[in-house]
């Protein structure tokens, strides 16, 4: 497979309702697609790629400029005009470049999508996946008032989402999840912290324990992996870790010193597919669950997604939800969409094998550039 070009769309979409973490409210999406050209056995070939990275460093240091310097200035030397045998090559070349996972991962994606297609194959297929179908949950961000945040479960829990996930933060935490269970009883929950508290905040997060819940997400800092061993050891909730883990041997480090017992993957987070095969195989060969998160991605990104939760070890549902809840349209036809049963199909085409529609794309785009 040889890369001949990558271009890049600064893009924006109108979020069709706010979204609210412990770091605020965002009414719309900005993010960088990826285009790469190239030849897979001698014929020309496209992939799609998506950028994970926000507008703001909040969730992660980076943000959409810095993917757009990183790429443009350091991954496309390292990438146009190169030959790749198999796009599991991609991520190790880009090893000069410390960090910038969202960076590398918008174009190492791209180019696994690039050759599933000009193999003729499922992206699913090549990543090694091994279902057709994936469970599918939602992440409720922090709403208004309680209200607003039972009538959104109810409307989740209809359209069949498998587990709820709730956003909590100091003063929207203990009192959201009693009024959850009190509400909807024993229906599979979790909560996602977004590195809201410290270890001070112990004693208030023991008190989560008696909700049985599936776990608690990033609890405390997002470069705090020790302290997390700390409060691990203090509470009933399985820590889960999503901003803390980087890189397969934060991972590794993370599992020994028993800091959490599930672990979030998101291949923005840790650099694409590959880094996320191996994080997989490393969380299943110490019998530790995944599950696939979610940024909030456009169809392209959200299909990538798809592919790789069909691994084995995506064992609880994953923030991969219908397009509708996010965009409305979304850059792809038809949108993703969940069966009555929770579940989504795993597109079955070749590569990321959803139709992108580039009038879409071009009216989302706020900036262009060819590499
Ligand atoms: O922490 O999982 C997170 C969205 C943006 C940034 C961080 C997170 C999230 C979500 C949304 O929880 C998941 C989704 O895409 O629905
Ligand atoms: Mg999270």
């Amino acid at each position: 497979m040889k890369i001949e070009k990558i271009e890049l769309f600064l893009c924006r979409l109108p979020l069709v309702h706010f979204f609210e973490t412990s770091f605020g409210r965002s009414y719309d999406r900005t993010f960088v697609l990826v285009r790469v050209d190239g030849e897979v056995d001698g014929k020309p070939q496209e992939g799609w790629g998506e950028s994970v990275a926000e507008a703001n460093p909040y969730y992660s240091s980076e943000t959409t400029e810095t993917v757009w310097h990183i790429i443009a200035g350091f991954i496309a030397p390292l990438v146009i005009g190169k030959t790749f045998e198999h796009p599991r090559e991609v991520y190790p070349a880009l090893r000069r470049i410390r960090g910038h996972n969202m960076a590398k991962a918008g174009v190492e994606m791209a180019i696994w999508d690039l050759y599933a297609r000009g193999k003729g194959q499922p992206l699913s297929q090549v990543l090694g996946g091994t279902r057709d179908r994936i469970a599918s949950g939602v992440s409720i961000g922090i709403q208004d008032s309680f209200d607003q945040l039972m009538e959104k479960i109810d409307k989740e829990l209809s359209a069949g989402y498998q587990r709820i996930k709730i956003k909590i933060k100091p003063g929207w935490d203990i009192e959201a999840v009693e009024r959850v269970r009190a509400k909807f009883g024993a229906i599979p929950l979790q909560v996602d912290a977004n590195a809201a508290y410290s270890l001070a905040d112990t004693a208030l997060l023991a008190r989560l324990d008696p909700f049985d819940l599936l776990l608690i997400e990033q609890p405390l800092d997002y470069d705090d992996v020790m302290d997390h061993a700390v409060l691990q050891a203090r509470i009933k909730t399985p820590v889960c870790l999503d901003e803390s883990i980087h890189t397969v041997r934060i991972a590794r480090d993370a599992i020994d010193a028993k800091a959490c017992k599930i672990i979030n993957i998101k291949p923005g987070r840790v650099g694409g597919h590959q880094a996320s095969i191996e994080l997989h195989d490393l969380c299943a060969a110490h019998d530790l669950p995944v599950w696939h998160g979610g940024m909030l991605e456009s169809g392209i990104g959200r299909a990538h997604n798809i592919h790789l939760a069909s691994l084995p070890n995506f064992r609880l549902p994953g923030d991969i939800a219908a397009s509708k809840r996010y965009y409305q349209p979304d850059l792809i036809e038809p949108a993703i969409d969940i069966a009555a049963d929770g579940t989504i199909a795993v597109p079955q085409g070749p590569g990321i094998g959803v139709n992108i529609v580039r009038a879409r794309v071009d009216t989302a785009t706020l900036r262009h550039l060819s590499l």
